[in-house]
């Protein structure tokens, strides 16, 4: 048990690095690995790595997992935060394992909203062990020489004590670059559909089958690990308020800025009508777009982010931002 993702994070790393049950090499990547990892998180909130070495990306992070929780499947969207991101795409155009989003909320042939699912389930009966949202897909195996194969199997909620725990499952985990984005990504749909609920957010549970680092990574993991401990910060909480409407106005918005459609100051931020909490969000996209297409940085803007944004951003694009 730990109280936040970045104590795991390095702790679950270190026992992987130094401690590997098995070495291999599944379709050829040399890695080490240990079967049937679990940790326990007691503040899912609390779910960025601060390391200096390991430079977590908050745009990224929330990029991707409002990818997910908007049901969006496209690589042109996911692919404007992580440039790695086409060598997972078979057509080119979508990802099919690793857009979660797609699994959530049109689930299969049926087209099936899991989300709405579960949410009537545990209003129904709040003690309930069914509210599980299926992501791996077993047809997923039949596709011949499949570049992306969901690594989550699926999430379970549960209502325990007037608070929402979660539990995820996931076959196969990288300890040192995939668990960055995972746990970010897999707590905030926690906190959402908590909101969603009108409940507190409780734990979280990180269950993975095989948990590996690759062998190319373990110059930079030793020094991660051999890191002097750092300043961690505290990330804000999500409001209890109209959420998807400011999600829906956030990624009208964020549409615009990834295609340098419109520039956005701080002022134009808080004309929105987005609440402090995702105007944060936005403004980290407005500082992004900025980055990417190489433009001015809108110093007034940064100084707006909230310190903790401001540490991450600075930690992983030092010589555009310091
Ligand atoms: O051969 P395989 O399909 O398992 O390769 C996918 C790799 O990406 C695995 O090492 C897995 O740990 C990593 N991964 C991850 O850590 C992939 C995804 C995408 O679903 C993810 N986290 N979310």
């Amino acid at each position: 048990t730990y109280e936040t993702f970045d104590d795991a994070y390095v702790s679950v790393l270190a026992d992987i690095y130094h401690h590997p049950e098995y070495f291999n090499e599944p379709r050829g990547f040399s890695s080490r690995e240990k079967l049937a990892v679990n940790f326990k998180i007691n503040q899912p909130t609390q779910r960025v790595v601060y390391s200096r070495k390991r430079k977590t990306n908050i745009i990224f992070n929330f990029a991707e997992a409002l990818w997910y929780i908007t049901g969006n499947n496209s690589l042109d969207y996911i692919s404007y935060y992580n440039q790695r991101m086409p060598d997972y795409s078979m057509d080119g155009q979508t990802l099919t394992g690793t857009a979660y989003g797609t699994k959530l909320f049109h689930f299969g042939e049926g087209n099936l909203n899991q989300w709405q699912n579960v949410k009537k389930i545990l209003l129904q009966d709040p003690d309930s062990k069914r509210a599980v949202m299926q992501i791996f897909d077993a047809t997923e195996l039949t596709i011949e020489r499949n570049l992306d194969v969901s690594c989550t199997l699926g999430l379970q909620f549960f209502v325990r004590n007037g608070r929402l725990d979660m539990v995820s499952y996931m076959r196969a985990n990288d300890a040192f670059r995939g668990i960055v984005s995972d746990v970010f990504s897999f707590t905030l749909i926690q906190e959402l559909m908590a909101r969603d609920l009108h409940l507190e957010v409780g734990h979280y549970y990180h269950n993975v089958g095989t948990m590996h680092i690759y062998e190319p990574d373990n110059q930079w993991v030793k020094h991660v690990l051999a890191e002097e401990r750092y300043d961690t910060f505290e990330l804000p909480k999500m409001p209890n308020e109209e959420n998807w409407q400011m999600i829906n106005t956030l990624m009208y918005y964020e549409e615009k800025l990834r295609n340098n459609k419109l520039l956005m100051d701080w002022q134009a931020i808080q004309q929105t009508g987005l609440s402090p909490y995702w105007q944060q969000i936005l403004a980290l996209f407005s500082i992004y777009q900025m980055i990417h297409y190489h433009q001015k940085i809108d110093r007034i803007l940064f100084q707006k982010l909230l310190p903790v944004y401001q540490y991450l951003m600075i930690n992983k694009w030092p010589t555009v931002l310091a």
